[in-house]
């Protein structure tokens, strides 16, 4: 069944050029491009968009790396995309994901890990709302 989910590049895979190189993978799987658009979260929309992190030891920082910079937001859909999705970007930490998911090929740095990739329907339905106001 077709679904849709929620990405969004943080500022360093933008400033590192990987856009064209990250959005390029999710369309060689066969995802479709729904929304896409440059952008930059402020600090009150980053704090809602992480509220469930509100109160953890990286949350200051993860805040700091997402705010005030070019991000790059889109929508994707696609035959179960949330896991689909989700496995091609590769754990959280970078020192531990996989090679060939992207935060394998790319990251390092756990905080500033390239990309956000929603966990569930309900993560996408509540993201979504955030960061395209516009499509509602
Ligand atoms: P993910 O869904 O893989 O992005 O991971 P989480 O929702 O658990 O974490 C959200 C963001 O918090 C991550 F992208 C990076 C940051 N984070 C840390 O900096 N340290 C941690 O131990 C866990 C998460």
């Amino acid at each position: 069944m077709s679904e849709k989910t929620l990405i969004f590049l943080k500022p360093a895979a933008v400033e590192r050029g990987l856009v064209g190189e990250i959005i390029s993978r999710f369309e060689r799987k066969g995802l479709k491009i729904k929304a896409l658009k440059m952008m930059q979260m402020s600090r009150e929309t980053a704090e809602e968009f992480y509220s469930i992190h509100r109160g953890k030891p990286f949350f200051e920082e993860l805040i700091e790396t997402i705010t005030g910079r070019d991000i790059v937001a889109a929508v994707l859909e696609g035959r179960e995309a949330i896991k689909v999705v989700r496995t091609l970007v590769g754990a959280t930490d970078p020192v531990k994901a996989a090679p060939g998911t992207i935060r394998g090929d790319f990251g390092l740095d756990i905080t500033d890990n390239l990309i956000h990739a929603s966990d569930s329907q309900e993560s996408f339905e509540r993201e979504v709302k955030i960061l395209f106001p516009e499509l509602f």
